[in-house]
């Protein structure tokens, strides 16, 4: 009998060893105890990252003295010469990296980036590799130093822009204007060790850091590109690096556009608050709308936004861009709950409007109501057990076989996006995404197109690029160009009823769709600005030929995609 207790206690600990060891192991796996290969980012820091979801992108440097782009004008508006001697005069007497951080605090921005050198090789930074900085200029102060103390201080998480290619630099093979000089004498082996000096200067100086921000792979193949993240991570393991050393990096950035829906691939868009993003004087703003629309599009799609200012010459950021700013931190002091640390859908943005969810709730961002009647929100494998609108209060709701509707009467809904929030039975990202509305093929898709004129001349800005579904190439005109048309033949004649167009940069002012009939030019819808994905409906036309006719732009246009949807 005793000896059987004593075996069965044996056994029973020896067991309970084991079951204590498989959960230490277990819990350790799964709290993602550091990723050993440096070549992949530590999940950990990524949703840190994911969940910020908004931050500060800060383009400065002695080119705000001139008012034009940041590295792009160095051998365009101003001659090399020039443009390299413009740190002589650079003293930006008003910089306050306190007064910038509490900016970005106070828009709700979670991180700060700044360009501590653009294509135009100059560096904002005290760097021991090239006396083409900063500490020599008049202001001779330590501008990436001052602001990630302030940073570090204030509690906001600070990276840095690194431009991958340097115009400035002798042994990089390619030169101003744009990086389209060869230079004849070259070594790139060399340069990579330069940008990887500075790097490591960066990261011990002034970090931990965020993200390293790179930019313009241009040289650098993927194998180059690698080499670079790798020994960027082995300097900081848990570093976010994006995808432009010429390897794939850790996420994806689309530029001067919302990003697609994705929930599978890390993202981040960045877009200016105007323009530019260098300082420009009168450079043309977004609107509030604009600006926290692009917000909520961005969260809806799964994404990240970094928005970017360019402050001025005397250190300063234009306080009619601190005005703006503060109009989308009062908006987050609101709503915050439906961006931070959410995740994009299940409904995918468009449109209508966008989406996040975060545990039981799924949040609806309306941007724009049907035209009569409820919202039809489509059925959801998961059930909804209310809708409400914080704080004003519950939202009446009617499921019908198709959709739950949901009715919000006019003077409640809100013209930037009116918020409303379904709570579910379950985890509501767990839910598929699901399209909002049908996704509507566009009768313009893969047709012939002509325009007035073609940047460059060149096939891959052709007409043909605004038609081809491809959200990643456009149809661009030439620098100075003030007005352009961009026609399409859909083969047969159609009847039309709505149309979406993206365009990049915001420059055009005035523009008509018009449809041919009778070999003539007839007028279908006319509006002012243009920009990203706008959409519009009118009253329905039957032609074969129609026409973008922009009348006025600020400077050539360009336009990612134009759709055309039939009405049925
Ligand atoms: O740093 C910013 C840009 O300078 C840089 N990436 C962001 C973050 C960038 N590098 N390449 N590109 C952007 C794409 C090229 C855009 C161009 Fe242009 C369009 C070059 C010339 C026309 C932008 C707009 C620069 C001048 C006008």
């Amino acid at each position: 009998m005793g000896d059987f207790y004593i075996i069965q206690e044996i056994v029973m600990s020896l067991f309970k060893r084991i079951i204590v060891s498989c959960v230490v192991l277990l819990v350790s796996a799964s709290c993602g105890a550091v990723e050993k290969d440096i070549s992949k980012v530590d999940p950990v820091a990524m949703k840190r990252w994911q969940d910020m979801r908004f931050g500060m992108f800060i383009h400065w440097g002695p080119v705000s003295l001139t008012g034009h782009e940041i590295g792009w004008s160095r051998g365009n508006q101003t001659p090399i010469a020039t443009y390299d001697q413009l740190y002589k005069q650079f003293n930006p007497t008003r910089f306050d990296a306190d007064q910038w951080v509490r900016i970005a605090k106070e828009t709700g921005m979670k991180y700060i980036i700044l360009t501590t050198k653009h294509h135009d090789g100059f560096c904002l930074w005290d760097t021991k590799q090239t006396e083409y900085n900063i500490m020599n200029s008049p202001f001779g102060r330590d501008v990436v130093k001052e602001l990630a103390a302030a940073c570090k201080k204030q509690g906001i998480a600070f990276g840095t822009y690194y431009s991958t290619c340097d115009w400035h630099h002798p042994d990089f093979p390619r030169t101003s204007p744009g990086g389209q000089v060869s230079r004849e004498k070259h070594n790139l082996d060399r340069y990579t060790g330069y940008l990887k000096a500075q790097v490591r200067e960066l990261l011990v100086n002034y970090g931990p850091l965020i993200t390293l921000w790179y930019d313009v792979p241009q040289e650098f193949n993927a194998q180059r590109g690698q080499g670079v993240i790798d020994f960027t991570r082995s300097l900081q393991r848990d570093i976010i690096i994006n995808n432009r050393t010429g390897a794939r990096g850790d996420f994806d950035t689309p530029e001067q556009k919302i990003g697609g829906f994705n929930r599978d691939r890390p993202w981040e868009t960045c877009m200016t608050i105007c323009q530019q993003w260098a300082w420009r004087p009168k450079d043309q703003m977004k609107s509030a709308q604009q600006c926290i629309q692009t917000l909520l599009q961005t969260a809806g799609g799964d994404g990240n936004l970094l928005f970017n200012v360019g402050p001025m010459p005397d250190g300063r950021i234009e306080p009619r861009q601190v005005e703006r700013l503060k109009e989308m931190g009062d908006w987050l002091k609101k709503y915050g709950h439906a961006i931070y640390g959410t995740r994009g859908g299940p409904f995918k943005p468009g449109y209508w409007g966008a989406s996040t969810c975060n545990e039981d709730k799924i949040y609806l961002f309306v941007m724009n109501w049907p035209k009569t009647g409820p919202l039809k929100v489509p059925i959801l494998p998961m059930k909804v057990t209310k809708a409400a609108l914080k704080p004003q209060g519950d939202v009446k709701m009617k499921r019908t076989e198709q959709a739950i509707e949901l009715y919000v009467p006019q003077e409640k809904r809100n013209p930037i996006a009116t918020v409303i929030e379904l709570t579910v039975a379950g985890k509501a990202f767990d839910i598929p995404p699901v399209n909002f509305a049908p996704e509507r093929k566009s009768a313009a898709s893969g047709k012939q197109a002509k325009a007035s004129n073609t940047f460059g001349n060149s096939e891959q800005y052709a007409p043909a690029k605004a038609f081809d579904q491809d959200p990643e190439t456009r149809w661009a005109t030439d620098a100075g160009t003030k007005a352009a048309w961009l026609e399409v033949d859909l083969g047969k004649e159609m009847t039309i009823g709505q149309a979406m167009i993206d365009e990049a940069w915001d420059r055009v002012h005035r523009f008509e769709l018009q449809y041919k009939v009778d070999s003539q030019w007839k007028r279908a819808h006319a509006g002012t600005t243009l920009g990203a994905k706008k959409e519009f409906a009118f009253d329905p036309v039957t032609a074969r030929y129609f026409k973008l006719n922009i009348l006025e732009a600020v400077e050539g246009p360009t336009i990612w995609e134009m759709q055309l949807y039939e009405e049925k």
